[in-house]
This record gives C-alpha cells, sequence and structure tokens, in this order.
C-alpha cells in the first residue's frame, strides 16, 4: 500500500479538495473553498496545510465566525446542496461563534462543514488559553457544544482517525436527508501531528446523489385519494427546489389544475403568475392560499417540514376530513400531520404521481376559484406595492420597489424581522433560485453574511439583501469581506428604529411594544413603543456606518429616492448599502392566519388579559392531524 506522510491538517485539505458529487449525471467539486478566522487552535495546523497548498483549496478571510458559516449555508442554499465550503477556526471564542450558524444550517438541512480548533488532545499544557474546564470530565471542551447542532460529530483525538471520520463526515454531508452542520473537532497538537496516511484516501471520491423512488404501492394509494379529491392543495417546500422539481410541478399542475401554496423554503417553486399559483401558505400566507388551505380535502406536502409558520401553528387545515400525503426525502417529515408517506426524491415523487394521474384533472369550477383567488391576490400585492404612505413609506412599497428593480434571475435575501414574513406575502418569484429567506432559524445575522454566499455561489446574479436595523446591527461585518472578494452585494437596510416586528407583536398581545425601540431611556417609558413615546431618539448613523466598512452608501428618504438608487446601484460594481427609513407601525396585514404564541394566564394589565381570552378562542380552531 503506497503512503504518504503528512500532518493531519494537510491530510484533511487534500481530502476536501479530492470530494466530488454526482447528480444527473452532473460531477463538480464539493467543496469550493474554506472560510477561517486563524488563532491559537488553527494557525500553525490548519492554516499551515491551506497556505503550503493554495491551490487546493481557496481561502476565504471571514470577519465573524458565524458570519463565515452563514455565508457557507447560503452558498450550500444556493446550489441546491450539490456543493459548500468549509469553516476553520481557532479554540473557544472563534469556535463558539459558529455554534448559531451550524444550528442555522442543521434546521435548514444545508451542508456545511466545521472545523472547529480544540485544545490539545495530549492535555500536557492543559489549561491552555480559551480552554473551559470543567472539573469532573476530562474530556470535554467548548466544541461539545456543536453536538445537538451537528448531524455528525467527532473530535479527531489521533491523526489516523481522521480517515474514517472524513468518510462519514462527507456520507452526512452529501445525504439529502440527513446533511446539516457537520463538525470535526480538532485538537490544536493533533493537527499538527504526522502520519502514514494511505495514498488511496486522497485519490477523487465521487459521491451519488440519488433520486430514490417512493413506494410503487403506496404511489397507487396517493393517485388514488387526488383521483377523489374535491380540494386538493399542494404545499410545495424547500425541497422541491433542492431535487430541481420545479418544472415538473409546473407540469402537473397545468395539467391536473390542483393549486400549489408554497412555504418560507419553497417559495419559487411556480412563478407568481403560474396559473393555480396560490403564493404564501400559513402564519404569513396570502388569502388566496390561506382561503383554499382552510378547506382543503387532501393536502400534498412535497418537501415540506410542517413548521407552525406553514401550518399556522396547526389552524391552517379547518376541513374535518383533510387528509395528508407527504412526499419527503426524509421519512421523518413524510409520517408527518398522520399523512401517507412518500418517502423519496419530490421530482421523482412527482413525475410518478403525474403519471398515474393521467386522464385526471380537477373540475373546471376548482381551477376557476383558485384562479380568481390568484387574480385577487395580486391585486392585494399591486396596492400594497403602490401604497404611498406617508411621511415616511411603507416596507411593502420598499419590497415592491425592490422588486420591480430587480432582474427576473437575482436574488433576494432574508433572514428576520418582519421582513420575511412581508417578502413571503409580496415578493413576486420569478425564478426558483430567485428568493432566498432563512426561516427555519430566523438568524438576526443571517442577511448579509448569507447574501454573501449566494453570491459567491453565483456571482453572475445580483443578489439584494434586505436587512433591518436590528439585524444589520448584529452583523454587518461581512461587507468587508464581499469589498474584500469583490463579491458585489446591494444591501437595502431598513431602518423603522428597531424591532418592529416583535414590536407589532409585542403590542398586539398587550405588551406596548416593551424593549422593541431605540431610545433613550425616560422615566416612565422604558422601552415604549407607543407611537408617541416621549424618549428620544438614539444618535446613530447607519448609513455612515456602512460607508465606514467599505461600501458605497445611497441614503434614500423616499420610495422615488430608494428607487433612483437601485437603478445607480446597478452601475456601481462594489457592495452598495441603500439606507431607507421606514414606518415602523404600517405592517401588512395578516390573512385569515394565526400563530401561537403564549400569553400569561394571570397579569394586572387589561390588556395582557385581553390578549390572553383572545389567545384563547383563537387556540380553539388548533387540530391534531393524528
Ligand atoms: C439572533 C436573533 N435574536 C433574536 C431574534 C428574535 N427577533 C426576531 S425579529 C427581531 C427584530 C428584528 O429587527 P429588525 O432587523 O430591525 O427588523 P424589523 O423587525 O424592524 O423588521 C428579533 C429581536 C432572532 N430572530 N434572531
Ligand atoms: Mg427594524
Amino acid at each position: 500500500m503506497k503512503t504518504v506522510r503528512l500532518t493531519m491538517s494537510q491530510a484533511l485539505v487534500r481530502f476536501l479538495a479530492a470530494q466530488r458529487v454526482e447528480r444527473d449525471g452532473v460531477q463538480h467539486r464539493f467543496f469550493e473553498g474554506c472560510f477561517g478566522i486563524f488563532g491559537h487552535g488553527n494557525v500553525t495546523g490548519v492554516g499551515q496545510a491551506l497556505a503550503e497548498e493554495p491551490g487546493l483549496l481557496t481561502y476565504y478571510q471571514g470577519r465573524n465566525e458565524q458570519g463565515m458559516v452563514h455565508a457557507a449555508a447560503g452558498f450550500a442554499r444556493m446550489r441546491n446542496r450539490l456543493a459548500t465550503l468549509a469553516c476553520t477556526s481557532s479554540i473557544g471564542p472563534g469556535a463558539t461563534n459558529m455554534v448559531t450558524g451550524a444550528a442555522a444550517a442543521t434546521i435548514n438541512r444545508l451542508p456545511v462543514l466545521l472545523l472547529p480548533g480544540d485544545v490539545f488532545a495530549s492535555r500536557r499544557p492543559d489549561p491552555v488559553l480559551q480552554q473551559l474546564e470543567t472539573p469532573g470530565r476530562g474530556d470535554v471542551s467548548v466544541n461539545d457544544a456543536f453536538i445537538p447542532v451537528s448531524r455528525y460529530w467527532d473530535r479527531i483525538q489521533r491523526p489516523e482517525q481522521l480517515v474514517p471520520a472524513a468518510l462519514s463526515a462527507m456520507r452526512m454531508l452529501t445525504d439529502p436527508a440527513d446533511t446539516g452542520a457537520v463538525t470535526l473537532a480538532l485538537p490544536q497538537d493533533v493537527q499538527a501531528e504526522a502520519f502514514e496516511y494511505p495514498e488511496e484516501f486522497f485519490s477523487e471520491r465521487v459521491w451519488n446523489i440519488a433520486r430514490p423512488t417512493p413506494d410503487a404501492s403506496l404511489l397507487d394509494r396517493a393517485a388514488q385519494m387526488i383521483r377523489v379529491a374535491k380540494r386538493p392543495l399542494i404545499i410545495a417546500g424547500g425541497g422541491v427546489i433542492y431535487s430541481q422539481a420545479t418544472e415538473s410541478l409546473a407540469h402537473l399542475v397545468k395539467r391536473s389544475g390542483i393549486p400549489v401554496a408554497e412555504t418560507q423554503a419553497g417559495k419559487g417553486s411556480l412563478r407568481f403568475d403560474h396559473p393555480g399559483a396560490l403564493g404564501a401558505v400559513g402564519a404569513t400566507g396570502t388569502l388566496a392560499a390561506n382561503r383554499i388551505a382552510a378547506q382543503a380535502d387532501l393536502v400534498i406536502g412535497i418537501g415540506t417540514r410542517y413548521s407552525d409558520f406553514t401550518t399556522a401553528s396547526k389552524t391552517a387545515f379547518q376541513n374535518d376530513a383533510v387528509k395528508f400525503i407527504n412526499v419527503n426525502i426524509a421519512s421523518f417529515d413524510a409520517g408527518k400531520l398522520g399523512g401517507l408517506p412518500l418517502v423519496g426524491d419530490a421530482r421523482v415523487a412527482i413525475e410518478a404521481l403525474d403519471q398515474r394521474l393521467q386522464g385526471w384533472a380537477m373540475d373546471g369550477a376548482y381551477r376557476a376559484e383558485c384562479e380568481q383567488l390568484r387574480q385577487e391576490w395580486d391585486r392585494e400585492v399591486s396596492r400594497l406595492y403602490d401604497l404611498r404612505h406617508g411621511p415616511l413609506p411603507a416596507q411593502s412599497e420598499v419590497i415592491g420597489a425592490v422588486n420591480e428593480l430587480s432582474g427576473p434571475r437575482d436574488v433576494v435575501v432574508c433572514a428576520a424581522g418582519s421582513m420575511p414574513g412581508d417578502l413571503h406575502k409580496l415578493w413576486r418569484t420569478r425564478d426558483p433560485k430567485g428568493y432566498h429567506v432563512e426561516y427555519g432559524y430566523s438568524t438576526m445575522g443571517y442577511e448579509i453574511a448569507g447574501g454573501l454566499g449566494v453570491k459567491m455561489a453565483d456571482p453572475k446574479r445580483e443578489v439584494y439583501v434586505m436587512v433591518g436595523d436590528g439585524s444589520y446591527l448584529m452583523m454587518a461585518q461581512e461587507i468587508v469581506t464581499s469589498v474584500q472578494e469583490r463579491m458585489k452585494l446591494t444591501i437595502v437596510l431598513v431602518d423603522n428604529q428597531g424591532f418592529a416586528s416583535i414590536g407589532g407583536l409585542s403590542r398586539s398581545k398587550g405588551t406596548a411594544g416593551f424593549g422593541t425601540r431605540y431610545r433613550y431611556r425616560s422615566a416612565g417609558s422604558l422601552g415604549d413603543d407607543a407611537a408617541h413615546s416621549d424618549g428620544e431618539a438614539l444618535p446613530v448613523d447607519m448609513a455612515t456606518n456602512a460607508e465606514g466598512l467599505g461600501a458605497h452608501v445611497f441614503r434614500a428618504k423616499s420610495v422615488e429616492e430608494l428607487r433612483d438608487a437601485l437603478v445607480a446601484a446597478k452601475k456601481i460594481d462594489r457592495t452598495v448599502v441603500i439606507h431607507i427609513p421606514t414606518d415602523r407601525y404600517e405592517g401588512v396585514p395578516n390573512y385569515d392566519s394565526w400563530w401561537e404564541v403564549p400569553v400569561a394566564e394571570v397579569s394586572k394589565s387589561p390588556e395582557v388579559v385581553k390578549a390572553r381570552v383572545e389567545h384563547e378562542r383563537a387556540s380553539t380552531r388548533r387540530r391534531w392531524h393524528l
């Protein structure tokens, strides 16, 4: 057996560079690079290996380890999970900064490989700088915090242990049902230790991403259930997009007349103007989708994990006879809501159902009803795009301007605040990859970092990052990375002076927006969010901050100025930030939807008591779906 003497880190970098993925006969690299912030715990191990063979794995310098992981996840999502980036960190805080990113990646089922440095395996110099000591356990470090947020976790205590660990890591990363964050914790001494690795470990290895077919008899049963349904509804989730099943879906819908509603991750499954496209469903759903969902007698979930936003906390489906068919690559999700599980690839399943449904189609009345609702909804979107609210514009007008001035293949990116719900309802999608809202974890701070990953994954598209002031203040630093890498982003910074989303939620539950507005503390009005609260505004200038980070900045005061800035931004090749103030109290309404948030059962406040009564009344609509 031929061997080659390398350090564990050198072996790891070589291995990562040799991993390839194939689906539908198309083959390419799996790791397109490695983000890293160096410190003790990776500078002389993984850092040395990356520096020695720079041609193997492109190195990208991050600003915050959390941002690196978000960028890797954004990249992986844009590439339909067929490629990703690795992330290396130092020990201690560098490592734990990645935990939030890991959770976001795992919840969204996006492959990212995390390589946190770890304390010495030898333990001789303990405790080293940044080492957490646990008196009753010798084998615990802060990297154990990655265990619950990783799909695969290992600590490489000896250099040869890399061989099985790296193969297990790849198996998990390339499994569409189980993918997510994979963490290989790398004790810093082991990173630098040499071993005679078998040469074969470094040969190109192709990981085939299969398209498994669901069980044939269950497909027959599903087709039978669809044939007898009077009001079927498809709910398209992220799985439709990852499986590149959007054309197959459009074909099935056009032919059969079954309408489609979309989850956050599934938005873009159909163009917004496709007949039968009812748009967003659930807590942030459209009137069209939510009305049809309420009466549906059969829900066909495809690639969805049925989050509470999708099911409106299990109040979306009110038909007593409603049944579910769940197409999902993960059996865990296929079994939800007591549905008939079709475990397999979304595209294969859709095509198999389409074939079994040949000669069958929905009756014209249901199609016409859905189409009328779709058109009604489209008029509502136009109304909100053109609200002309003043003196400060409404957020819906900002969404309208960005939608109308972006190209059909451009990508909108968002994650937290009031914007994701508004985008879910209002964004007119024109391309399956044109809508990128991280709503599995809804991580404040994902927006700019994730947008950077999207741009790196497909530099030919313009990337529009919609970020609230709160998310911006949490993590804007990757603007610097976007400038450094010449990865232009157009960032629309929506400034409504605080957490408008949570302020609205708090007010609706009787707690007056407590702690959600940027105001100086003043007697009797700590964090009060009443429209005329007397607190003085803070001297914070986020536009100037963005300029300081290297962005080209526009300060828009109105929707017209925003439109001018969006046009001007197209000619600028550096990251642009357009700052626009909006009215924090002018929100997009809810359309026949609910979201379960608990309200205090006892309180001195009459508003809270009232909200509790309303909560209990609304809770009676919850269903079990067993
Ligand atoms: C890291 C993180 N912390 C807290 C939250 C809870 N949260 C959701 S939205 C929000 C406020 C977001 O403020 P901003 O970005 O200004 O958007 P807006 O609500 O004003 O639209 C908060 C605190 C979160 N989603 N993520
Ligand atoms: Mg805000």
